[in-house]
Order: structure tokens, then C-alpha cells, then sequence
């Protein structure tokens, strides 16, 4: 498939998926969902890739849906809005929640809407200083989706998540790195490289345990403490099977570095 509104590329173990639709903020259009779902596809299928990197192009990281597509007649059945989710924003964020690898997102700048969210549900997230995020859904009578009803109270504390998502203020990048809803902060020019050296370094690592990590802690949220043990027991038990568990342990009592396939 040849991408129109997105740029994709597959380099040192890394997919780098970059939204492009900047005079727009990379808000997404139905093209734009494909093209995401296609390269996805590509990233969960390919033998070489084990981390993956999205980000943006221009000012923003992503404004959510594109509303000239919502533009509605005031005469005109409403949208089935449902249906859209259904069908391109929950799928998406399945699939990168689900992915065996870790998802780094590194946002360049505004992510409002189903672009915050989207952003919030990737498993590292770093944002360029002069970044926001704003829970933007309120301000158009809708309820923030993509997981963000989800996300958001276990990141930020319940009351953090209520008045960001009824008063759909900006919230800095600065000020969510304070907050512990994200990871790191950059200075702009820095964003792109420092996000990229982190993903070509976990690239580098035990693949299948790291998804483990994922798993574990994404269960966490609605396990009691002793199906959490239970789980890590099972976990624990899938990583000891891995190359890269022995290999890891060879390394350490060699004292030389580890070479991880990621197998
Ligand atoms: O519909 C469904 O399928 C259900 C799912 C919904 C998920 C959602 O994401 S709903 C929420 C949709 N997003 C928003 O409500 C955010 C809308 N955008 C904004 O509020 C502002 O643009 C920002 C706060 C993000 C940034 O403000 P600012 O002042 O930095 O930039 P701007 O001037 O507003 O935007 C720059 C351009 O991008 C502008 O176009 P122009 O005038 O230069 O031709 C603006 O219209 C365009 N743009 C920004 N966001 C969107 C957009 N165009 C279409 N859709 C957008 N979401």
C-alpha cells in the first residue's frame, strides 16, 4: 500500500511511524486509519522489528479526529459516531496495546482529542518541552475515547482525569512529566534522536520478555495481588523458556555483553 498521509520505515529493528497530515495537526481521516492499520500490520507480522516508534510531522502530534469530516447539516442524520469507533479508534488501540514489542511514542507537539490518547496508551511516552496534551472532547460535546477513560484515572489520579476531561484545559508536556503521565521531556530539537536512540537500544533487547513485562503490568490494573502473583508465575515461567533468557544469564556469568535475538 502506498502511504499518503502517513510515513513509514523499518530501520536497526525499529518501525518509525510518522503521522503526516501536518496541515491538519495529523488528525485523522478514514485514509489516515488505513494507512496506520496497514503499516501496523507490517510492524506485528515482521520477524525484524522489536520496538516500534510513533510520532508526528510539523507542529502537532495529533489533533484526533479530523472534524471536516464531521461537519454535520443541521438536517442531516447524526454521524454514527460508534460505528467510527468500532470500526478504526479501538482497533488501533487494541493492536498497539497488544503489540509484543514496547511502543514508544514521542510527541512533537499538541495531541488533543483521540491523539492524546492515542499517545497516552503507547508504552513510553517522551514529548518534545514546547508539547501539550488537552482531553479536547469536551469541548464538542463528546467523551474522551481511544482509552482515555481508562487511561488517564490510572495515570494521572481521579481527580486529575475529571477536570482534564471536563475542562479540556492544556495540560504542558512539562507539567504531565511532573504529573507521572508521561515519561520524559525534551527540548524539541532533541526529541526526534532521543527518542530514536531509545528505540534502537530496546530494539536490542530480550523482545519476548519485555512483552511479558507489558502484559504484566497492563494486567495489573484489574487483578488482586494474588492472581497478580499467579500471573507472574505463569509470565516468569513463559521468559525462562526464551533464548534470550539463557543467553542473558551466559552473558552475565561470561561477563561479556549479551547478544539478544529477541527470540
Ligand atoms: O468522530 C469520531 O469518529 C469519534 C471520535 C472522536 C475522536 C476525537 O478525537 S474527537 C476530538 C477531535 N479533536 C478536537 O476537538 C481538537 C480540535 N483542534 C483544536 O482544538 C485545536 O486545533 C488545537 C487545540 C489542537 C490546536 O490549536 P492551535 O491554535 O494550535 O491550532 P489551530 O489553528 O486550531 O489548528 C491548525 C490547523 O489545523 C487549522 O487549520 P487551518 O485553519 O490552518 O486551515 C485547524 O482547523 C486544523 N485542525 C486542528 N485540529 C483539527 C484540524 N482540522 C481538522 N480536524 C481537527 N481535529
Amino acid at each position: 500500500m502506498a502511504y499518503e498521509h502517513i510515513e513509514f520505515e523499518i530501520t536497526e529493528g525499529v518501525a518509525l511511524l510518522t503521522l503526516n497530515r501536518p496541515d491538519s495537526l495529523n488528525s485523522f481521516n478514514t485514509q489516515m486509519h488505513a494507512e496506520v492499520r496497514d503499516a501496523l500490520k507490517q510492524v506485528k507480522t515482521s520477524d525484524e522489528v522489536r520496538c516500534l516508534l510513533i510520532t508526528g510531522n510539523g507542529r502537532g502530534f495529533c489533533a484526533g479526529q479530523d472534524l471536516s469530516d464531521r461537519a454535520v447539516d443541521p438536517d442531516a442524520a447524526a454521524p454514527n459516531l460508534g460505528e467510527s469507533i468500532e470500526k478504526n479508534y479501538s482497533p488501533l488501540l487494541r493492536t498497539i496495546t497488544a503489540l509484543e514489542m514496547p511502543v514508544i511514542c514521542a510527541v512533537n507537539g499538541v495531541a488533543a482529542g483521540a491523539g492524546a490518547n492515542i499517545a497516552l496508551a503507547c508504552d513510553i511516552v517522551l514529548a518534545s518541552k514546547s508539547a501539550s496534551f488537552i482531553q479536547a472532547f469536551c469541548k464538542i460535546g463528546l467523551i474522551p475515547d481511544c482509552g482515555g477513560t481508562w487511561t488517564l484515572p490510572r495515570a494521572v489520579g481521579y481527580p486529575r482525569a475529571m477536570a482534564l476531561s471536563l475542562l479540556g484545559d492544556k495540560l504542558s508536556a512539562e507539567q504531565a512529566e511532573q504529573w507521572g503521565m508521561i515519561w520524559k521531556t525534551y527540548p524539541a530539537e532533541e526529541l526526534k534522536d532521543a527518542a530514536l536512540a531509545m528505540a534502537k537500544q530496546l530494539a536490542t533487547q530480550p523482545t519476548k520478555g519485555l512483552a511479558l513485562i507489558k502484559r504484566a503490568l497492563q494486567s495489573s490494573a484489574n487483578n488482586s495481588f494474588d492472581e497478580q502473583l499467579d500471573l507472574e508465575r505463569d509470565l516468569q515461567t513463559l521468559a525462562g523458556r526464551t533464548d534470550d533468557y539463557r543467553e542473558g544469564v551466559s552473558a552475565f556469568m561470561a561477563k561479556r555483553p549479551a547478544q539478544f535475538t529477541g527470540k
